[in-house]
């Protein structure tokens, strides 16, 4: 039998030993250990080059795409006027790509905890950043994102937190404190989204999250995009803002917007609209 000895594999430890998915590692690109988490990059026939912290799956070359559009043009396009981006977490730089697609962005804020991290994501998978680091509007600052939002002065119409789950160093962007600051760093009418992990499997993240933001955002809801490498069907993703016109705007204007969407291979103005359909498993969890 073919890959019955399971030396050369991955195995994600993100449900404990409940659920584990295992990816077959062609090639260890980088390995370490920063200050925060165990860093590995390595490659997948299927998945292309793959990032995992701490045993989880965080990105995959192959199926990046789906997360990181979903991530960045449903706020920047929902909003219609954004000027100023902030990014939390996201080292390996997919967010900030899409982000710098539109060209009413006059600056992307991006603050990513691990130097280690974002250096070894440049070096050894810079299909996605593709330049988007030195991009004259980019600007990239290794800090703890909860600090920055507590600290600055500056004010962003959309803030998106590509984060890790809620464990290790990503705790604290789960906290009403974290939502706060970023509530008081949003212009008004801003947008927050977050990645709030697979319903099926991390219920309890989707209702926590959508407890806390009740407190501090008049519109929270989810949105959904199938992610491959996140085993268990749909992923969650968080959005919180005090505009009520956002969700609502229209297909027609979503498609009248500046984005090249001959660059997208899974946003389109019409799976923008869709993806606030929840369905009924995913809506249960929200009652
Ligand atoms: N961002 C989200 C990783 C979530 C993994 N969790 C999961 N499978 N439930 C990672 C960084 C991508 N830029």
């Amino acid at each position: 039998m073919e890959n019955n000895n399971f030396d050369n594999f991955f195995v994600e430890k993100l449900y404990g030993s409940n659920w584990n998915q295992m990816l077959k590692i062609s090639k260890v690109l980088f390995e370490s250990k920063s200050e925060f988490q165990d860093i590995l990059i390595f490659e997948n026939p299927i998945f292309g080059k793959v990032l995992a912290l701490d045993n989880v799956l965080q990105t995959t070359e192959n199926d990046e795409f789906i997360y990181h559009e979903m991530l960045t043009h449903v706020p920047i396009l929902s909003h219609g006027k954004v000027k100023k981006v902030l990014i939390i977490g996201g080292a390996d730089g997919g967010v900030l790509r899409e982000v710098l697609l539109h060209k009413e962005v006059e600056k992307a804020t991006m603050i990513e905890i691990d130097g280690i991290a974002l250096n070894a994501c440049k070096k050894y998978m810079p299909k996605l950043s593709n330049g988007a680091f030195s991009d004259p509007r980019s600007d990239v600052i290794v800090a703890d994102g909860i600090d920055y939002v507590k600290n600055t002065n500056e004010k962003f119409d959309v803030i998106i937190v590509d984060s890790t789950d809620p464990i290790g160093p990503g705790i604290v962007l789960f906290t009403e404190e974290f939502y706060s600051y970023s509530k008081k760093a949003l212009n008004p009418g801003g947008i927050i989204v977050t990645q709030n992990g697979v319903p099926f499997a991390q219920g309890k993240e989707l209702i926590d999250t959508y407890n806390t933001r009740k407190k501090l955002f008049k519109d929270n809801r989810f949105y959904i995009a199938p992610v491959f490498g996140y085993i268990g069907g749909f992923m969650a993703l968080g959005w919180a803002t005090d505009s009520s016109e956002h969700f609502n705007v229209s297909i027609e204007t979503l498609k009248k917007a500046n984005l090249d969407l001959s660059k997208m291979k899974y946003y389109t103005p019409g799976v923008h609209k869709a993806s606030f359909a929840l369905p009924m498993y995913i809506q249960n969890k929200l009652k």
